[in-house]
């Protein structure tokens, strides 16, 4: 078993001999009470997942394994001191729980350059969709293209006793992240760039490497592209894209089709297309108010108008967090570090004085504070990736660190298949009123 491997293994499965146990011993343990409201608000609140890669705070932000993201920029193996860490030693960090040397980051990195081959036929679906069809459309098939790929769907179909699902699985994540670059990239390529493809360069890491197939190679953009990656990996297990793939996944499905399903769920408004919406909806105000400069009056009266046309203000709001999220701060102190009286940049950071006072004067929004996809699409269009349809597909590269971790966590606990309980409206009434209904 090669080294990262075994280390995963190791440390994994002393977790998993404590999943099962706690399942044996204290199945009876209540953890709290479920509240009407909280069902009829998404489930909000209901500790209902077991996902150890990162915990959300609604106050803090997001920790992985512990580390916030400043200490991450801090701790984690980088290839320029100057520069951000590079992402292989977060996708190591969430997978093994420590915080790699060097050498373990630059391991994990030539291991999945080793895995980044991906299949023609992929290439043959993508292009085979017309190019009206939306990047994530394609991103998604591309990736279930790939379960013909699958080590964990040739070793279930073999056979294979159940308490090695987790090395299959942990072959097909490994295989799965190493490729999303390269798929990716196709996508932009032929997308905006006339098919005119840029072949990886395997020395590269893997963030690196998806600016330069994308065609971009300076050393401003690998920085960005590394703490972009970095920031969207993971949000802990409740969130659309995650909590997809983990129910899918616990069906015994292989990952590429938890994968391509979580990216389904990536691809809404309220989640990740958000950060293309974003840029869209500020076009659209520029265009509105006839300037790329508009007062802070004439911007709140476009964020009024938005509100009272029944729409969202998109990169505001959060379902868990209730402070700027720090995903947010950490790319206005970039920006603030590299990017010197930019429109788009500066628009981001009007807005963020703008909006969250309108958005707190509506009673009903519980946060009015701005999100990681407030800033993304406005850093990635002042390094000239404009294309702003592109935008969810990087998000979606990003997220395969976290959720695929999770995944192989999942098969080496042994987690069962998901199934809670659903009610027709009138129960639910009948237990608040004590009479039903023909809901
Ligand atoms: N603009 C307008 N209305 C909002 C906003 C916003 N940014 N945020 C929340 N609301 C509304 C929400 O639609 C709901 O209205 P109603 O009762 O009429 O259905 C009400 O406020 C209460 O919602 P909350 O409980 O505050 O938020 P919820 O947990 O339901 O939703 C989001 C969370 C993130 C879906 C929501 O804040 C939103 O739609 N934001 C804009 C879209 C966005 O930025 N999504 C990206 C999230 C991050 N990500 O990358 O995934
Ligand atoms: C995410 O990164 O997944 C979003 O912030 C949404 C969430 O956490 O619910």
């Amino acid at each position: 078993m090669e080294y990262i491997k075994y280390r995963f293994y190791q440390k994994a499965n002393k977790c998993a001999k404590e999943f099962q146990r706690l399942k044996s011993e204290h199945a009876d343990v209540v953890l709290g009470e479920v509240k009407l409201g909280q069902v009829l608000t998404g489930m909000k609140g209901i500790p209902l997942l077991v996902t150890d890669t990162s915990k959300l705070d609604p106050e803090e932000g997001i920790r992985f394994k512990g580390y916030t993201i400043p200490e991450l920029q801090q701790k984690l193996p980088k290839i320029n001191p100057d520069g951000e860490p590079i992402p292989e030693g977060l996708l190591y960090l969430m997978l093994i729980g420590e915080i790699p040397s060097q050498e373990d980051a630059l391991n994990l990195s030539r291991d999945l350059a080793t895995r980044a081959h991906v299949p023609q036929h992929t290439f043959d679906v993508i292009d085979a969709m017309p190019k009206t069809s939306k990047p994530m459309t394609q991103f998604s098939a591309a990736i279930l293209s790939m379960a013909t790929e699958s080590t964990f769907q040739k070793a279930y179909r073999a056979g294979v006793n159940k308490k090695y699902f987790w090395d299959a699985t942990y072959e097909d994540v490994m295989n799965l992240i190493a490729r999303l670059p390269r798929v990716a990239a196709y996508i932009y390529r032929r997308q905006f760039h006339n098919g005119n493809h840029i072949e990886p360069n395997p020395r590269l890491d893997w963030a690196g490497n998806l600016a330069h197939m994308m065609g971009f190679d300076s050393e401003d953009i690998r920085r960005l592209f590394r703490l972009y990656m970095i920031i969207h990996a993971d949000h802990e297990g409740g969130n659309v894209s995650a909590h997809t793939a983990h129910l899918v996944g616990s069906a015994l499905s292989n990952p590429y089709y938890c994968y391509s399903a979580a990216m389904n769920g990536l691809a809404g408004p309220l989640h990740g297309l958000a950060n293309q919406d974003v840029i869209f909806w500020i076009f659209e105000m520029i265009e509105e108010l006839d300037t790329d400069t508009p007062t802070d009056e004439q911007v709140a009266e476009y964020c009024k108008n938005t509100l009272e046309s029944g729409r969202v203000i998109p990169g505001y709001g959060h379902a868990v967090l209730r402070k700027t999220d720090p995903r947010f701060t950490a790319q206005q102190e970039f920006a603030d570090k590299y990017i010197k009286d930019d429109k788009m940049v500066n628009l981001a950071n009007q807005l963020y004085r703008v909006v969250p006072p309108i958005l707190g004067s509506v009673g009903k929004i519980k946060n009015p504070w701005p999100n990681v996809d407030a800033y993304s699409g406005s850093l990635l269009y002042h390094y000239g990736i404009k294309e702003y349809t592109f935008y969810t597909v990087m998000f979606g590269v990003s997220r395969a660190l976290g959720v695929l971790a999770s995944l192989v966590n999942d098969r080496i606990y042994g987690m069962p298949i998901e199934r809670p309980t659903s009610h027709p409206l009138s129960w639910f009434k009948e237990q608040a009123e004590g009479k039903g209904s023909d809901c």
